[in-house]
């Protein structure tokens, strides 16, 4: 069986010292050598932030794109060769924010991928602005008096978008984020996982995580409105598989492609 060392590529990651993306990048490369994925046939995508450097660290096939434009990218490689297994790394800003009208039709598009959004409530890589998911009251250098902006719930977006496995994972405890991304990425349809990881440089208050984050208790359900009440009523740090349910992936009609050549011979000719 191989190790997690094994996914990881020569490349450095230039993180900050602490910063909870590199628990991420462990529990990812472990859950990938679990399921000793074939590194030629995966592809792990991401659009712009420190968050989405993480294709540079793993050693399979990888795009770091534009930012907010990991899922369509993502959504590209799979329609273009559905035999790849393939893995959306983000940010909250970058999924949530720029990217979030296609985080909620690749919720509904149910395309079999799995989206990990590593949510450290800010924009790190720009310095600190505050994101979506950023508290209210949180002060930062561009919001001196907070946002007011009530965040968003990205899990219960995800619910009620479409997406047909819903779950969250903590940095601070990478053994249980390898099993909640190893059963997303072996989930048929879009999986979606939230994994609070904290910017020790612009949030030091969030290493206080490890003291709140705790598991839910209770199983992996495929009602809706179950998963649902579980998402809004738990403490907001409570992590696991809130919802796995099956539901048909999309998949285009192929059939009716037609070659380029010929698609610009009719739209040209005269
Ligand atoms: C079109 C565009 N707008 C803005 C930016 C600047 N930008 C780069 S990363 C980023 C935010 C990243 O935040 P997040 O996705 O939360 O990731 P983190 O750095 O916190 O991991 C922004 C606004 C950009 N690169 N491209
Ligand atoms: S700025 Fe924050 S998110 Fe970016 S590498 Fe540093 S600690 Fe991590």
């Amino acid at each position: 069986m191989p190790f997690a060392n094994d996914y990881k590529s020569d490349i450095h990651p230039i993180w900050c010292p602490g910063c909870g993306h590199f628990m991420v990048l462990r529990a990812l490369t472990q859950a990938m050598a679990w399921l000793e994925l074939d590194k030629d046939r995966t592809a792990v995508i991401s659009g712009i932030g420190c968050s989405s450097r993480l294709p540079a660290y793993v050693d399979t096939y990888g795009f770091h794109g534009l930012h907010g434009r990991a899922l369509p990218l993502a959504t590209g490689v799979k329609l273009a060769n559905p035999e790849l297994t393939v893995i959306v790394a983000s940010g909250d800003g970058d999924a949530y924010s720029i990217g979030g009208n296609h985080f909620l039709h690749a919720c509904r598009r149910n395309l079999d991928m799995t989206l990990i959004v590593m949510d450290n409530r800010v924009y790190g890589m720009t310095k600190g602005q505050p994101s979506p998911t950023t508290e209210p009251e949180w002060k930062a250098k561009l919001a001196p008096h907070g946002t007011h902006l009530r965040p968003f719930q990205p899990m219960a977006l995800a619910l009620s978008a479409g997406a047909s496995f819903v779950a969250r994972g903590f940095s601070g405890n990478p053994a249980e984020l390898s099993k909640v991304i190893a059963a997303g990425i072996e989930h048929q349809g879009f999986s979606f996982i939230e994994v609070l990881s904290p910017c020790v440089t612009f949030r030091p208050e969030e290493l206080a995580w490890r003291h709140e984050a705790a598991p839910l208790d209770a199983e992996p359900t495929d009602d809706l409105c179950t998963a649902m009440h579980n998402v809004l009523k738990k403490p907001a740090l409570t992590t696991g598989i809130f919802y796995q349910a099956q539901r048909p992936v999309w998949e285009p009609d192929t059939a009716a492609h037609r070659p380029l050549d010929a698609l610009a011979e009719e739209a040209f000719a005269l």
